[in-house]
């Protein structure tokens, strides 16, 4: 069978924030090969599938050698002779090498690196653009370029600053195409810029490419925003709106909400009431992980006061993991998920859990990991499932551009077959 995996090899590579990660190739009988590089979170979810990381020395403990060896000894055995056109076949012989439910035990880097890497394989092996091959995998007849959300300003652990809020994102949806939608965004981008200049801050960027200038506070932020999708000349709100994700995972502590300036702490309602403040003075449409990972209860009351006027995105919430899905949807526990490959750790099953949202009428979020490479597979994967929305990073640092520009390059091949935006309904 020529379409069978004949080798794979893994490297130890670095990640945009110079931690180590895995890079791994896959080579088919017949030839044919595909890369993948592993990203990684630092505000990562409690829920999420586990790394494979060394511990000792090397790298203050994040080497990969154990996940390299992973890859290329019991893995490799694994799926020799497997064919890559089977992705399910191939993830389920991953996952059953594992055997794990969280793949602790050799690392859910290790099993997404050969994962991604033999799904690429598989579509040179068809001769297909990845986000063909990726379409079909997802059963999708049209394919379609995302509105990307940007974050360009960054706080909580992404930056060292007063802001509570880690992501500050625009959203160019009012435009007609994605390049129209970027070209938009990068404007946005550099007027801000322009304005935090002359404000006296800093204009160096955070981990995603967006500015992690001294603001005071979240308000600040959200105003010079809107100022710069002015200064843009563009419409706050029409053309250009505003996606917030505020990783609260990360500041709840003894069931309280206790961001940088608060540390009283604020209850879940409290933080309610903040969030519906900020969505009638500005031009905020989604909220990601608003409230912690495990505060079912807050993010059931958060559902029913703002679900109706805000996307509330589950992302520490969900983990990209179909049973918490289930389990919040189920609840009323937000109306949106973020889909991060590497919360999950095989392409299979990501796709699961993108079925079953859309199953469900929850939009989904594609999503980079604040630790990048110059991979690209993520735009891919947003126009093949169709999903409508990705986020990865501002319009600046190589590893975020390179997925724009990956978009861009996608619609201008496809020639206008292409269409823009969210998915029709139904
Ligand atoms: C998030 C991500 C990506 P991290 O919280 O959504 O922006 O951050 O990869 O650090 O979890
Ligand atoms: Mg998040």
């Amino acid at each position: 069978m020529k379409t069978g995996i004949k080798r794979v090899d893994a490297l130890e590579i670095l990640d945009s924030r110079g931690h180590p990660t895995l890079e791994v190739d896959v080579e088919l009988e017949g030839g044919w090969t595909g890369r993948a590089a592993v990203p990684a979170g630092a505000s990562t979810g409690s829920h999420e599938a586990r790394e494979l990381r060394d511990g000792g020395p090397r790298y203050g403990g994040r080497g990969v050698s154990r996940a390299v060896a992973a890859v290329t000894g019991e893995l490799a055995r694994a799926v020799r002779g497997v064919d890559a056109l089977d992705q399910p076949g191939l993830d389920r012989v991953l996952v059953e090498a594992d055997g794990t439910r969280r793949k602790e035990r050799l690392g859910a880097n290790s099993l997404l690196g050969v994962s991604l890497a033999a799904a690429r394989a598989g579509a040179r092996a068809k001769g297909l653009p990845l986000y063909r091959r990726l379409a079909e995998l997802a059963g999708k007849e049209r394919p379609i370029l995302p509105v990307p959300q940007l974050n360009v300003i960054n706080g909580g652990r992404h930056a060292d600053n007063g802001l509570q809020v880690q992501e500050f994102m625009i959203m160019p949806g009012g435009a007609s195409s994605f390049a129209e939608a970027l070209r938009w965004a990068a404007e946005v981008y550099h007027s801000l810029r322009e304005l935090l200049r002359r404000g006296g801050h800093t204009v160096n960027v955070g981990d995603e490419g967006g500015f992690a200038p001294g603001l005071r506070t979240d308000e600040e932020a959200l105003e010079v925003l809107v100022r710069s999708i002015q200064a843009a000349g563009l419409a706050p709100g029409r053309d250009v709106s505003l996606a917030l994700d505020a990783a609260a995972s990360e500041f709840f502590q003894d069931g309280r909400y206790r961001p940088t300036g608060r540390p009283e702490g604020l209850t879940a309602g409290e933080m309610i009431e903040l969030y519906r403040t900020w969505a009638d003075a500005y031009p905020v449409i989604s909220l990601e992980d608003g409230l912690a990972e495990d505060d079912w209860e807050g993010w059931v009351e958060l559902t029913s006061r703002l679900g109706g006027r805000l996307q509330l995105v589950g992302d520490d919430l969900f983990v990209t993991d179909p049973e918490r899905l289930e389990q919040g949807l189920r609840r009323g526990a937000a109306n949106a998920i973020l889909i991060k490959v590497n919360q999950i750790g095989t392409l299979t099953e990501t796709l699961h859990t993108l079925a079953l949202a859309e199953r469900r009428g929850c939009p989904a979020v594609i999503s980079h990991r604040s630790g990048e490479t110059g991979d690209t597979f993520i735009a891919d994967l947003a126009v093949g499932t169709a999903a409508g929305q990705i986020k990865t990073g501002a319009p600046c640092r190589g590893e975020r551009v390179a997925k724009y520009n990956r978009l861009l390059r996608i619609e201008a091949e496809a020639g206008g077959q292409l269409g823009y935006g969210l998915p029709a309904e139904g």
